[in-house]
């Protein structure tokens, strides 16, 4: 154990000792003061009689001795105007590095950290989520789309284009960069886990730098449209839609790191093994279509092949979002 963390109570007496640890006899004591110093460790909330008893036996009389060892053995034992906590309480050590004083006491839906009253994050019955003090819950977050119910699917057609895969992404605003994804569910109209065989779909991420966005002025048709390349869309694994919600777990998904503050993630079927080409849309997604993009991947004239497509949200209609729910963590 250091020296300074250990505390000096001066105390008058021994009765004001037991009586209130916390508060600091009047200076001008010494003589008396120097028979009943007393170390403490700053982690005892409550410093008993005992500990309080001296343990030299040294007399009120013997002024001038018990000073000089006195001096010598608690000089610097807290450091000047360092503020510490005890329970809920903010002690700072005062400028003779011997006593320490109540400064004040933190209200009761605080805590005492560092010698400052601080919020208390808000966790009791909380698997994930905003601590409302600026950060999560165990350390994660589930950022859900939906409102429980997939009311029906967003169609492509692409007789014109005729894309060789159809990819619904969402996209993610994420507290930080450099989060880590735990989980990833989706509720899944009905017909896509219900076809036999089931219709698997690639599970593909891309961080918001890979995704060239840009929005619509108002006189445009588009509200906002969104690009990438093949290449830039980073694969987790092939999977088939489970029942509504039910998660692929960090265990399947492995380790996926998301750089920025933006991730789009979502499902990719390929046309060729599916007729027809859906997205899952819930009308009460919050945000509505605002951040859901069904993207064909197509390849034009010049044979530059892309992802491209409008949010779902456009001047003209809103047909709601794709009911992706993740789960991300701190590493
Ligand atoms: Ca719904």
């Amino acid at each position: 154990m250091t020296r300074v963390a250990w505390l000096v109570w001066a105390c008058v007496g021994l009765a004001a000792c037991a009586g209130d640890a916390s508060v600091t006899p009047a200076a001008g004591s010494q003589d008396v003061a120097a028979t009943a110093e007393v170390a403490i460790p700053v982690t005892s909330d409550t410093p008993s009689v005992a500990d309080a008893t001296p343990a030299t036996g040294e007399t009120h009389g013997d002024a001038a001795g018990a000073d000089a060892a006195a001096s010598a053995e608690t000089a610097g034992l807290c450091t000047p105007m360092e503020k510490t906590c005890s329970g809920l309480d903010v002690l700072i050590c005062q400028p003779d590095g011997k006593t320490v004083t109540l400064l004040k006491t933190c209200p009761a839906d605080q805590l005492c950290s560092g010698g400052s009253c601080a919020c208390k994050p808000q966790c009791d019955g909380k698997q994930c989520g905003d601590d409302g003090c600026g950060g999560l819950c165990h350390g994660c977050l589930d950022i859900v789309r939906d409102d429980g119910a997939v009311d029906t699917a967003y169609g492509y057609n692409g007789d014109k284009t005729k894309p060789s895969k159809v990819l619904c992404a969402a996209r993610f605003k994420l507290p930080k960069p450099g989060m880590t994804l735990e989980q990833f569910s989706a509720g899944w109209m009905a017909g896509l886990i219900k076809l036999e065989p089931p219709v698997p779909f690639e599970l593909v991420w891309a961080d918001g730098a890979a995704m060239t966005c840009k929005q619509g002025k108002e006189t445009d048709w588009f509200y906002e449209v969104c690009e990438t390349t093949p290449e830039k869309l980073q694969t987790i694994g092939t999977f088939t839609p489970k029942p509504n919600f039910e998660p692929i777990t960090k265990a399947a998904l492995g380790t996926v790191v998301i750089p920025s503050e933006t991730l789009f993630i979502g499902a990719l079927f390929t046309v060729t093994s599916f007729p027809w080409f859906t997205c899952p849309i819930d009308a009460q997604a919050t945000g509505g279509g605002v951040d859901s993009f069904m993207l064909p991947l197509v390849t034009d004239d010049k044979g530059k092949t892309t992802f491209q497509a409008s949010a779902m949200k456009d001047k003209d209609s809103n047909p709601g979002g794709f009911p992706f729910r993740i789960r991300v963590a701190i590493p």
